[in-house]
């Protein structure tokens, strides 16, 4: 898809529901024109997300039965016009309700989808309209909001995750062609292993002598970008010179990934959908769960790559996708990348930020194995059970919110209806960048200030599933 047919789209003309082949790649075309001129009329909706039982072909005879958007996963390519309202119409065509949430936007407590704000479910069979007004401009996405606990048939676990595009006003910079790569993991299982994380940088605190062992940790059979194991799905087809525009998501319901393209560099010019201070050019990308990168591509090296993960094992199981230039034929190939730590602080400008009003500490913890062998996560030494309700923002007040995680996990914590800036990460000053989500890792801190967007309740939470479920949340109250 050439970036020549981006001619600005009226009011309607986005999609409600744009309907590629499950697992088609999710290039940046405009949606087929719509009605252009239809009245505001009740009937049709500028969304629509519908959602229900799916079948997925992940590769060659192997079909993944989940609930998916609109019969696909990922679901349809959303795009959006800043400021620009639009109805949304919500069908749940499972027996269960549903949560939709709006991840990266600023956006009432009511349509934001997750419960613990009392956002407005999607009944069981049943049907949900309402209106809402994208921003900020970005890379977002949509998935489902449910707590699984223990089923791993629910949640992020299945295929309800869509990309959401936000239209900036200003295009970020020139680009030749433009892919949305969605990761997610399929058949999940519990293990005892614990997930193989850095070993250079993470560092290990042997167990105290009364601990219990680590609780469940979920694993993975397959491994898929936009639903399809590597080698399986249409390739990123590329032309020498080009510069292609990467948006990259995270959709793992508890897995942090890294994805590198041999003989390429990633320019990263956006995380989480905010423009960063200063683009940097980078071998390999760290995502935690939910974490989104847009970083440009030089294609200056002919040839069939793949687009993968450096782990052996999970590329093996499909996290790939392969990278074909015109006219290259033969098997894609694979160089495993040089060892670079992510480091969110080089996107950043090195300049004073103001000082915040309240700093306020949030230590995680970790209780191993607890009830039926799973750890129980606790914020300030609290599950979110045992915190006895929100606490207390004030809108317009600047907030330093002190990540300490003194677990050996690492954590993708999220705040919901706000973008934070990065102030402190592992001990080094950084200013002006704007995220979602922050990958905490093992015995790190991060701290990351907030003025509140909106009032109403705000979630606080770890977007690692298993370790959401079983006690990682916080709630805030905006007044
Ligand atoms: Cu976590």
């Amino acid at each position: 898809m050439e970036r020549n047919g981006t001619a600005r789209f009226g009011r309607r003309d986005f999609l409600s529901a744009m309907a590629g082949g499950a697992g088609a790649l999710l290039v940046g075309c405009k949606s087929s024109p719509g009605p252009a001129e239809a009245p505001a009329a009740a009937e049709n909706a500028d969304v629509t997300l519908r959602i229900g039982p799916t079948l997925v072909d992940i590769a060659k005879d192997h079909t993944i039965s989940t609930i998916g958007y609109n019969g696909h996963v990922p679901g349809p390519l959303i795009r959006l016009r800043e400021g620009v309202p639009v109805t949304v119409d919500l069908f749940n065509d499972t027996d269960t309700a549903e949560l939709v949430h709006w991840h990266g936007q600023i956006i009432p407590a009511d349509v934001d989808g997750a419960g613990q704000e009392k956002s407005l479910p999607v009944p069981a069979h049943g049907h949900l309209r309402y209106r809402l007004t994208p921003r900020p401009a970005g890379a977002r996405w949509v998935h489902t909001h449910v707590t699984p606990m223990s089923d791993l048939s629910r949640g992020t676990y299945t295929g309800q995750f869509a990309f959401v595009y936000i239209e900036p006003k200003n295009e970020p910079g020139r680009y030749d062609q433009e892919f949305f790569l969605a990761t997610h993991e399929w058949e999940p299982f519990f293990t005892t292993e614990e997930e193989e994380e850095e070993a250079s940088e993470q560092p290990q605190k042997p167990p105290k002598k009364d601990e219990k062992p680590n609780g469940w940790e979920i694993g993975y059979q397959r491994f898929t970008i936009n639903g399809k194991c590597l080698g399986h799905g249409e390739p990123v087809r590329v032309k020498p010179g080009q510069r292609v525009l990467f948006h990259f998501l995270n959709a793992s319901a508890t897995e942090n990934i890294q994805l590198a393209l041999p003989g390429h560099r990633f320019q990263v010019v956006a995380l989480d959908g905010n423009p960063v201070p200063r683009p940097q050019s980078v071998e390999v990308l760290e995502l935690g769960t939910a974490e989104r990168i847009d970083a440009v591509v030089e294609m200056n090296n002919p040839g069939v790559w793949i687009l993968g993960t450096p782990r052996d094992d999970d590329r093996g199981n499909g996290m790939g996708i392969v990278v074909e230039y015109a006219n290259k034929t033969g098997a894609p190939r694979w160089i495993k990348p040089s060892k670079s730590p992510w480091d969110y602080t080089i996107f950043g400008e090195n300049r004073q930020v103001p000082a915040p009003d309240e700093v306020i500490p949030m230590v995680f913890g970790k209780i191993n194995g607890g009830t039926g062998g799973f750890n129980h996560w606790t914020v300030n030494g609290k599950g979110f059970e045992e915190q006895g309700g929100p606490r207390t923002l004030s809108k317009g007040k600047r907030y330093r919110l002190a990540f300490d995680n003194q677990t050996d996990d690492a954590h993708p914590v999220h705040l919901h209806r706000n973008s934070f800036e990065l102030t402190n990460v592992h001990g080094k000053p950084v200013a002006g960048v704007m995220k979602d989500v922050v990958l905490v890792k093992g015995f790190k801190k991060i701290e990351v200030d907030v003025t509140p967007a909106g009032e109403g309740l705000t979630l606080f939470h770890c977007h690692q599933q298993l370790h959401m479920d079983y006690g990682f949340m916080m709630l805030f109250d905006v007044v």
